[in-house]
């Protein structure tokens, strides 16, 4: 069967889909072979993340596969990013805004379509915590600045300093030249949007960055906005993105990406069609990266970028998968 017709027609349902040959002979290969993109829908439950995080993706299938929800494993999925000094787009280790403040961004969103989002927070490792405190224990949905520092710890979260010696050490090097000219797929995109099924079959996600390296003080992305960042209807799926926050805002694309799962688009189709949007309105400016990802119901999931070189991460039984995403140009 041709891969087009075989995405048309993944409608057939899920037990069709596993009765595949395809499927099959892709269970010879060793995992990091796998890299055939179609519309897998490996049984619920299945975790997947923005790039190649393998630990944060496991420490989630860890939480789904011994029965616990999707909203656990998301934020405990993404905490490990967020603690890890090593990636310099998240938490801990953050690269700081222009005059050297590491400022966070992140979101979560549960099976019920509650959330909660905190915004220019400083000082805090895991701003996603604050974030689900946020969805919990107030009647808001965002907090930011000093008003989330200081929800946090009211909620005894910790004040760390972000800035490690090595991102301070960039950002001088940096401001040498002060020249803000982001590196596709190098620089700024390390930032973790994660989606779950749990075996009950409720979708939940979260997002959490420290945003665009050097970007000017005051500066929110799409990351911890509803709707752009990460957006999940548990009657359809759900979608999340990471790049340029500033072009996936201008098209509110993750719950564009919802919606057009909702018409009956494959979570494939519809990262597709929201990249070409982003691009239309571009009018041929592609110096930028965007990534998203989308999984519906079904645990089918699907991605795609402007340019080569964003993959996701995959959790699921069949073990654990890095995805290279189709992307809008070709190399
Ligand atoms: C932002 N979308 O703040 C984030 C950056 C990002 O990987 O995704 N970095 O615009």
């Amino acid at each position: 069967m041709k891969r087009r017709n075989f995405l048309k027609n993944s409608s057939i349902g899920t037990a069709a889909l596993f009765s595949a040959p395809l499927w099959a002979s892709k269970q010879q290969l060793p995992l990091e072979e796998k890299t055939d993109h179609f519309p897998m829908a490996p049984k619920i439950p299945v975790v997947i993340c923005t790039w190649n995080f393998e630990n944060a993706s496991a420490r989630a299938w860890e939480i789904l596969s011994a029965g616990g929800s999707s909203l656990d494993a998301v934020e405990q999925g993404v905490m490990v990013e967020e603690a890890d000094i090593n990636n310099s787009t998240v938490g801990l280790g953050g690269r700081p805004d222009r005059d050297g403040n590491v400022t966070l961004d992140a979101c979560i969103m549960d099976k019920d379509g509650n959330c909660g989002s905190v915004v220019y927070l400083q000082n805090i490792v895991h701003p996603v915590s604050v974030a689900r405190k946020v969805m919990e224990d107030t009647p808001h949905i965002i907090l930011a600045g000093k008003g989330a520092e200081q929800f946090a710890y009211e909620k005894d979260f910790k004040k760390e300093n972000l800035l490690t010696e090595k991102a301070k050490q960039d950002w001088m090097e940096w401001k040498k030249t002060s020249q803000y000219a982001p590196i596709i797929n190098i620089e700024n995109h390390d930032t973790i949007g994660m989606l779950a099924i749990d075996d009950k079959g409720d979708i939940s996600g979260a997002c959490t960055t420290s945003g665009m390296a050097y970007k000017v003080a005051g500066r929110v992305g799409d990351s911890p906005i509803i709707g752009a960042g990460l957006f999940i209807d548990n009657e359809v799926g759900g979608a999340t993105a990471t790049g340029v926050g500033e072009e996936v805002i201008r098209t509110v694309g993750s719950f564009l990406i919802v919606e057009l799962m909702r018409q009956g688009k494959s979570p494939q189709e519809a990262c597709e069609e929201g990249v070409k949007r982003i691009m239309a309105k571009n009018k041929g400016r592609t110096d930028f990266q965007i990534g998203f990802i989308a999984m519906n119901k079904m645990g089918e999931t699907g991605s795609y970028c402007v340019h080569p070189g964003f993959t996701y991460r995959m959790y699921s039984k069949e073990g654990h998968i890095n995805h290279p995403s189709v992307s809008y140009i070709k190399n």
